[in-house]
């Protein structure tokens, strides 16, 4: 429930210092968390703003190896790549920490001891994955094996990339490690649980019962589905040398997991944040605003204050460990606040396909910084646009173009420069005096109030894409201003009506240089100084004497430039040449399985068969329920296709079926048979159909 609050924390999900992060990153959790903070700020509240380098996990040792280096410089590598992009575009953290210093170390081991003491982790020893030849247990996603569900015979230990699974290393068919390529043997290791299933009447409460309103729908539903599947004790410790040490004796080789340590991280961040202030020393504190006299104690207020309001911006793949575990960490504790809100955005497309760097298909921040090295502004805006806030959304380079072309610079560019030309034009650069008012100009000035409120309305409850939409209506009503008074044609004949016009022209262009700062911070500050203008909070906006009259302005500048075909079109060739040069060298197809007899594949009866009936089936996002012809019967089979069709695309269409393949229980419900698909490098299945319709019952040979 919304209530009021002191102060504020935000948090925007620490990046993995493992490789760049492209813009679909930013459109998940940076721009809406940076807009936020900005506004918060501009309204004089107190606020910290809290991101850095999550700098741990396997997946920095992998990319290690993949460089062929140490983990150490890889982190090194991206934490200064991903902050200088960071910068660049205007990401207003108080500070961006790294989870590789000695206080986080220290922060997360405290916070584990705590837990320890208050008995809250469990002590299990069961059988893992062991390399002998590498004498490592091994981690999940150092283990590959044949998928259960789907097949696939490069499944991960923690999930198929394929069918989208998640799984444990258990589960992996002829599992072998990716380290010496041979089948790990199961070893016992001991580790600490954290028994997430202890909470579940408290998350329940605190979660289903309490925030159904204030959360975001995507976000409320996931946390649904996971509460109402159950939860299970998960282990917060892992076997591995990269991380941070389990701070208890006999804990040899063992390191906190990652999404233990991690969000923690937040926590170390603050504390940092004060703990620089006070020393006077700023490492990694940026900090944006004057915090006043500080202690280094202060951290605290932000973090276990109940009057602070705690919120985290993540994508959605962060959801669970945001809203479910980290919750439960903080509130067993006994000392923490929870979040007020998670508003956790969904996925950005890029011309038309899923965005993802190792496939070649994204667009990296620097790489948009080496091209378009002035237009930080121009990528948060037109992110900004196209947030994938309710569902996922899409990235196109015509969009950007057109967004740039269309808005910024033919309306809010136009309007901007239209006023301050003229008045250089016919009044030496000075704010000419507003006249006795005609009803346009009364109506103009009554419409300017609202905008504040409807603008914060939209960013205090997360919905952005609507914020920059009434942000731009600002800049229309100026727009339209002038066309109506076309104050150019009145320069012969009425000079001081000429300076009233260019008055509230003027008056709103210095509202919009206040009001863009949360959005376009770089334009903002351009325009402030085009327009002379000083500090004003977000409560002036609305008021139409900002400027006073006889007030000089700076000098007129262009705010955007046009982009030209020619740019759009090479991003689009760039996009698709990194694409092909990945296509060739990063993603190899599956090896070829071992030969088999002619009598082999003959024990196999796979024919064709018709869908009848196709539904959801609860608590799965993958799973449909299919009745299906087989020619020989009509039976149930489960196929984990949901997320590729919904039940009406598939009803009445021909598929392949394996009629012969053991049953099994697939969630509760006994599945006869498997419907074959083809599973592209995405994992999107697609199905098999005969050219032409056949009787069901049609068998392949
Ligand atoms: N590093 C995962 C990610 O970048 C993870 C977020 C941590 S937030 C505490 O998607
Ligand atoms: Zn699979």
């Amino acid at each position: 429930m919304s209530r009021n609050y002191l102060r504020y924390t935000v948090t925007a999900a620490l990046p993995y210092a493992n490789g760049p992060k492209h813009v679909g990153h930013l459109a998940g959790a940076y721009i809406p968390a940076d807009v936020y903070v900005r506004y918060l700020r501009l309204s004089g509240k107190d606020v910290v703003f809290v991101c850095g380098s999550d700098e741990h996990g396997t997946a920095i040792p992998n990319q290690a190896l993949k460089e062929n280096t140490t983990p150490q410089a890889i982190i090194d590598k991206y934490d200064a790549l991903i902050r200088d992009c960071f910068h660049k575009l205007g990401m207003s953290f108080d500070i961006y920490h790294r989870t590789s210093e000695p206080i986080h170390h220290q922060t997360a081991q405290e916070f584990f001891l705590l837990m320890q003491k208050k008995d809250l982790l469990t002590e299990e020893t069961s059988e893992q994955y062991y390399d002998e030849e590498a004498k490592v247990f091994l981690a999940d996603r150092y283990i590959v094996g044949t998928c259960p569900r789907c097949g696939h015979t490069n499944a991960y230990g923690d999930q198929c990339e394929k069918c989208g699974s998640t799984l444990s290393p258990r589960e992996l068919i002829d599992p072998r490690s990716t380290l010496s390529g041979k089948p790990p043997v199961l070893r016992p290791t001991k580790h600490w649980y954290l028994p997430l299933e202890r909470y579940e009447g408290w998350l329940k409460e605190w979660i289903l019962d309490s925030h159904q309103k204030d959360w975001k729908t995507n976000v409320y539903g996931q946390c649904k589905s996971w509460i109402d599947a159950g939860l299970q004790p998960r282990a917060m410790t892992r076997d591995l040398d990269w991380g941070i040490k389990v701070p208890l004796p006999n804990a040899e080789g063992k390191v906190l997991y990652v999404w233990f340590d991690a969000p923690i991280g937040y926590i170390s961040a603050t504390r940092a944040l004060f703990q620089e202030l006070a020393d006077g020393k700023k490492k990694f504190a940026t900090p944006q605003r004057d915090f006043g006299k500080t202690g280094k104690e202060d951290w605290k207020k932000y973090w276990q204050d109940e009057q602070s309001k705690l919120v985290h911006f993540i994508g959605k793949d962060n959801i669970v460990f945001h809203c479910i575990i980290f919750p439960i960490m903080l509130h067993a504790s006994g000392e923490y606040i929870l979040p007020d809100n998670v508003p956790a955005n969904e996925f950005m497309n890029l011309e038309g396909d899923k965005m993802s760097t190792s496939r070649g298909w994204s667009i990296e921040m620097h790489e948009y910084l080496e091209d378009f090295p002035d237009k930080p502004d121009v990528l948060r805006y037109v992110l900004l646009t196209n947030l994938p806030e309710t569902k996922d959304s899409e990235f196109t380079w015509k969009d950007f173009q057109a967004k740039n072309n269309n808005e910024l610079v033919a309306i809010l560019g136009n309007f901007v420069n239209r006023a301050l030309v003229l008045t250089q034009k016919y009044f030496d650069n000075k704010v000419p005096a507003a006249g006795i008012l005609t009803e346009i100009d009364k109506k103009v000035i009554e419409d300017l109030k609202e905008f504040p409120a409807r603008i914060a309305a939209s960013i205090e409850t997360y919905r952005f894409r609507e914020a920059v939409a009434h942000l731009m209506d600002l800049a229309r009503l100026g727009n339209k201003y002038l066309a109506e008074t076309e104050p150019w044609k009145l320069a012969k004949t009425d000079l001081p009506k000429v300076g009233s016009i260019l008055n509230l022209a003027l008056q709103i262009s210095a509202n919009l240089a206040v009001a863009i700062e949360p959005f376009m911070p770089f334009t903002s500050n351009k325009l402030k100084v085009m327009l002379n203008l000083g500090n004003f909070s977000w409560q002036q906006i609305g008021d139409s004497s900002l400027l006073k009259e006889g007030h000089s302005l700076g000098d007129p500048q262009l705010l955007f430039e046009k982009i030209e075909d020619a740019a759009i079109e090479a991003q689009i060739k760039k996009l698709n040449d990194k694409k092909n040069t990945m296509d060739l060298t990063a993603i190899p197809v599956d090896p070829a399985k071992p030969e088999i007899s002619f009598e082999d594949f003959s024990k196999m009866d796979i024919r064709i068969g018709k869908i009848l009936k196709a539904e959801r089936v609860e608590k799965s996002k993958k799973l449909l329920k299919l009745q299906v012809d087989t020619g020989i019967d009509v039976r149930t089979v489960m196929s984990g296709i949901a997320e590729y069709f919904s039940p009406e695309d598939i009803i009445n269409k021909q598929v392949t079926i394996l009629v012969n393949l053991a049953p099994r229980k697939i969630m509760g419900v006994e599945s006869q048979g498997m419907i074959l698909m083809a599973a592209d490098k995405d994992g999107v299945l697609r199905l098999l159909q005969p050219s032409e319709a056949v009787q069901p019952g049609s068998m392949i040979s």
